[in-house]
């Protein structure tokens, strides 16, 4: 690590200074007006271990940062540019601040050298003295702006408030109210918020039950994806007659996750298979060419999981497989929003949600799935094989999420409104 005082006139030049002799990766870890202009103490090859161990004392060298010699930094004028170092840092050779009792001679000689800086504290209250007053204005004007809408648009103010309680995202809410905009009558703007809700969903058409095929189901870890299989296979049994339909499970990962598909299968009378590579899953295909379902399980996967892009590969290579994202209903938004952005990696032919049953707001189901426009093929509602299982259709998924609002909506706080729907209203404005 490398640390350096520059001076010069002003904190601009000081600033160039750094990046010149620095470079752009250099820390700047104080600055202060001096009686010539300004001083900065910067580093580069900033080194997180000497961080450890915040120094009591403070050393003076001529190459480090002796605060205690130093007047309190003046704070920094209005308008300028100033970096803050995000930590602590240390000055090559600074010796360690004395221990109590003093350590033996030899011990001191290998203590590294204790951190002599710590980030700006003036700097710091500063900055977070200026992110409240942010908030805090950032609140009082989404408060203004939703009390303007309250009082001049009372029918979209209640609007809002009522497809917040469905569940939508604010984006979707905004939109949707967008739409019943020229209604004055607050039952007739509902109803037509919604019709546009619906002409943004589509459906697959029970298409793994009447098409067959080769479907796989992918998706986060414990959402149903296993459950949702053997469901389908039943029912697909069940229409189109035994001996038609096959398993496969790419869950190498997980111990009894083959077992728990395999006795799935010994229940139905249905083979079923472990894969765990391109070949092996082209191999299995083909070994169940006399079918006309085969039904693809794989592991469950955070949206992070770095074996997501394992999983995609496997599928890269054997096209008519047509991928299925199983989704929770009673998953958070932004979670939702997320696995969509990860599984939509490779080409998804619809959604599967599940545990319907167990949601209190369709809401964020139907926001991502609407604002992505995905297809939505099953809802999965309860744990019960086969029974649990709908065939999606738009007029059911939108009688749900009103039958939903109904049951567990609660009149939503105005503040929380004003929250929600305010700053998005400024931002608005603004354009
Ligand atoms: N309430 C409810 N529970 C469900 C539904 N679908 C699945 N489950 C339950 O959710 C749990 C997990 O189901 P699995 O089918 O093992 O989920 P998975 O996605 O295969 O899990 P992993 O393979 O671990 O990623 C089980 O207890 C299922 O019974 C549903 O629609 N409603
Ligand atoms: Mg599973």
């Amino acid at each position: 690590m490398k640390i350096k005082r520059l001076c010069a006139s002003n904190i601009r030049e000081a600033m160039r200074k750094v990046r010149d002799e620095l470079g752009s990766e250099a820390v700047i870890l104080s600055n202060q007006r001096t009686a010539s202009g300004f001083e900065i103490v910067a580093a580069v090859d900033y080194d997180e271990k000497l961080l450890q161990g915040v120094q009591q004392q403070p050393v003076a060298t001529p190459e480090t940062v002796a605060r205690s010699r130093d007047p309190a930094p003046e704070p920094p004028l209005a308008g300028q540019e100033v970096e803050v170092a995000t930590a602590e840092a240390a000055p090559p050779s600074a010796p360690p601040s004395a221990p109590e009792p003093p350590a033996p001679v030899e011990a001191a000689r290998d203590v590294k050298p204790r951190v002599v800086w710590s980030q700006d504290p003036l700097l710091v209250d500063m900055q977070s003295e200026i992110h409240g007053l942010r908030g805090l204005l950032e609140q009082q004007l989404a408060g203004l702006a939703w009390g303007d809408l309250a009082r001049g648009q009372p029918r979209r103010a209640e609007l809002l408030s009522q497809l917040l309680d469905f569940g939508f995202g604010p984006d979707l809410c905004l939109r949707l109210a967008d739409a019943a905009a020229g209604e004055a009558d607050l039952e007739r703007g509902w109803r037509l918020a919604l019709e546009t809700l619906g002409r943004g969903l589509t459906v697959t058409q029970d298409d793994i039950l009447s098409r067959g095929g080769i479907a796989a189901l992918i998706g986060p870890t414990g959402v149903g994806k296993t459950t949702t299989i053997a469901k389908l296979a039943a029912r697909y049994k069940l229409r189109h007659g035994p001996g038609r339909v096959a398993l496969i499970t790419t869950d190498s990962y997980r111990i009894g996750a083959f077992e728990q598909i395999r006795t799935f299968g010994m229940i139905m009378d249905t083979p079923a298979r472990l894969v765990s590579s391109p070949e092996e899953l082209r191999n299995a295909i083909a070994a169940f060419a006399d079918k006309s379902l085969i039904l693809i399980d794989t592991a469950g996967m955070g949206q992070r999981d770095i074996r997501l892009a394992q999983q995609f590969a496997l599928f890269d290579e054997t096209p008519q497989i047509r991928s299925y994202l199983v989704l929770a209903a009673n998953a958070q938004h932004a979670v939702l929003g997320e696995s969509v952005a990860a599984f939509s990696r490779t080409p998804l032919s619809g959604v599967i949600l599940t545990k319907v049953d167990e949601t209190t707001r369709l809401g964020a189901a139907l926001s991502v799935i609407h604002d992505r426009s995905l297809p939505v093929a099953y809802l999965g509602n309860g744990q019960r094989v086969p029974e649990d299982l709908q065939v999606a259709r738009v007029d059911v998924l939108i009688r749900m999420g009103e039958a939903f609002a109904g049951r567990y909506g609660d009149v939503t706080a105005s503040e929380a409104l004003a929250l929600t729907f305010g700053r998005r209203l400024n931002a608005h404005a603004a354009y």
